[in-house]
């Protein structure tokens, strides 16, 4: 369902003359408002009257995450203190946290563009939502809490974990919509099978999943193991949280908040714009926001653009399934190696489990050496040693053609690789580089 079709199907000129006054105002707050703008616009000579179009928006400074960081906790607000009314932040693993402030505004851009998301996948107000997103500093919990209740669906704040406890109330209150990342999703049916529930016979028919890379082929495997539709969202802490894109019924790449968030892809190494359809790196501006705005935020993520008509209606620009990451790709013996080709090529092959763990060190003779631990389904582990002899070849030569370069597989019994109810962790680089 179109949730606001005057905003997501509006004719591309209209949009265009919306999101031109609204960069104008945008590059405006910054200006006269964060001290650390106001001297990045002067290094580039631009000041806010010097936009005069969209495409303007090239001569303005980029926004990267040490930016974000070296402005730890309020370098970046532009508005009093007194306004915020919520506080989220990064998951990362290194230095401080990134900060996103939200106003009682931002709140509602918030709720607008979940809402959206959660009624593209099908979502009203006589869903039971069961978000099982990590509440807290996080975004994924509150940010599907939000939408979910602006639309007026009944919401259950799991939050992530507890799996027994996640099943038994999925079947006790009946749960309509699924909430949480996909590698959860998958985890909570594999914990299904094994307490004897059988998820076909459950109301749950939709759920929308992100926060993490996935593949269409892990789609797939959820959608047939719970019987529902499995919805691609995607997001991030830094512009608002979940809610910047998502699928519509079509599954064909993602629509994008464009009116709330204006996109660009551009070549990670010029920081030019690439031409629609080639690959590149997403960046952002926040449009309509008070608390933490942004310039030209560089996602590091990789995707294109799409943007012939969607059959949904909705006249948003799409964005295809993420491909990876600037700072996710591995470089192995010179060849780019991205996680998601590996999972892709594992789900398709027969006799193994969509969990895996890729493992890359420096061998003695300095080269790098990436294993690929594959977990395998319990009914081949009980097989006999020459069947799963071949089942690692098979998987050796199959990734090597795809990859372009070789790999080593160890076979793992079920269950052994360590599950998330998060963010899954599929790299272990043990390279000092
Ligand atoms: O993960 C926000 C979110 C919550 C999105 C719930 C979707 C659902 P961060 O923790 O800041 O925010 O991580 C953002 O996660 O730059 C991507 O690299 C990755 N990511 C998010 N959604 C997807 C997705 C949330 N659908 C970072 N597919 C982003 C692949 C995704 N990667």
């Amino acid at each position: 369902m179109i949730l606001n079709p005057e905003n997501e199907c509006m004719e591309l000129q209209a949009r265009r003359k919306l999101q031109l006054a609204s960069l104008k105002n945008l590059a405006e707050m910054l200006f006269t408002r964060v001290p650390f703008y106001r001297n990045k616009m002067a290094e580039k000579g631009m000041r806010p009257e010097d936009i005069h179009s969209l495409d303007d928006i090239q001569k303005l400074p980029f926004t990267t995450k040490d930016d974000l960081r070296d402005n730890y906790p309020h370098g970046l607000r532009a508005c009093p203190a007194d306004r915020i009314v919520e506080v989220h932040m990064s998951s990362g693993t290194t230095g401080k946290p990134i900060v996103n402030e939200y106003t009682i505004k931002d709140i509602d851009i918030w709720r607008e563009s979940m809402s959206r998301t959660l009624a593209a996948a099908g979502c009203t107000k006589d869903d039971i939502v069961q978000n099982c997103y990590g509440y807290g500093l996080f975004t994924g919990g509150m940010g599907a809490h939000y939408g979910a209740s602006t639309i007026g669906a009944q919401v259950l704040p799991m939050s992530s974990g507890h799996t027994g406890r996640q099943l038994m109330v999925m079947q006790d209150f009946g749960s309509t919509m699924l909430t949480c990342t996909p590698s959860y999703a998958l985890y909570m049916a594999e914990e299904a099978v094994e307490a004897g529930i059988d998820l076909h016979s459950l109301p749950l028919n939709k759920g929308c999943f992100g926060a993490e890379p996935w593949s269409e082929s892990m789609r797939r495997e959820i959608e047939s193991r719970y019987g529902m539709k499995a919805y691609d969202i995607y997001g991030l802490t830094e512009i608002i949280g979940p809610g910047v894109a998502f699928e519509c019924e079509a599954q064909s790449g993602l629509h994008i908040n464009e009116d709330l968030f204006y996109p660009e892809i551009i070549d990670p190494g010029t920081g030019l714009p690439v031409p629609d359809g080639e690959k590149g790196e997403l960046v952002f501006s926040t449009l309509t926001r008070e608390g933490t705005l942004l310039l030209r935020y560089r996602t590091r993520d990789i995707t294109y653009f799409m943007r012939e008509p969607c059959s949904c209606g909705r006249t948003t620009v799409r964005m295809h399934r993420l491909l990876g990451r600037t700072d996710d790709m591995l470089i192995i013996r010179g060849v780019n190696v991205f996680p998601s080709q590996i999972e892709h090529a594992l789900i398709e092959i027969e006799g193994t489990e969509p969990h895996y763990l890729i493992v890359v060190s420096r061998g003695k003779d300095h080269l790098d050496e990436m294993e690929l631990q594959v977990e395998v389904k319990k009914e081949f582990f009980s097989d006999e040693v020459k069947s799963l002899e071949g089942l690692r070849n098979r998987i050796e030569s199959i990734m090597k053609s795809k990859l372009q370069v070789a790999l080593k597989v160890k076979l793992v019994e079920p269950k052994t690789i360590e599950r998330s109810t998060g963010k899954a962790k599929r790299v272990i680089d043990n390279r000092s580089i």
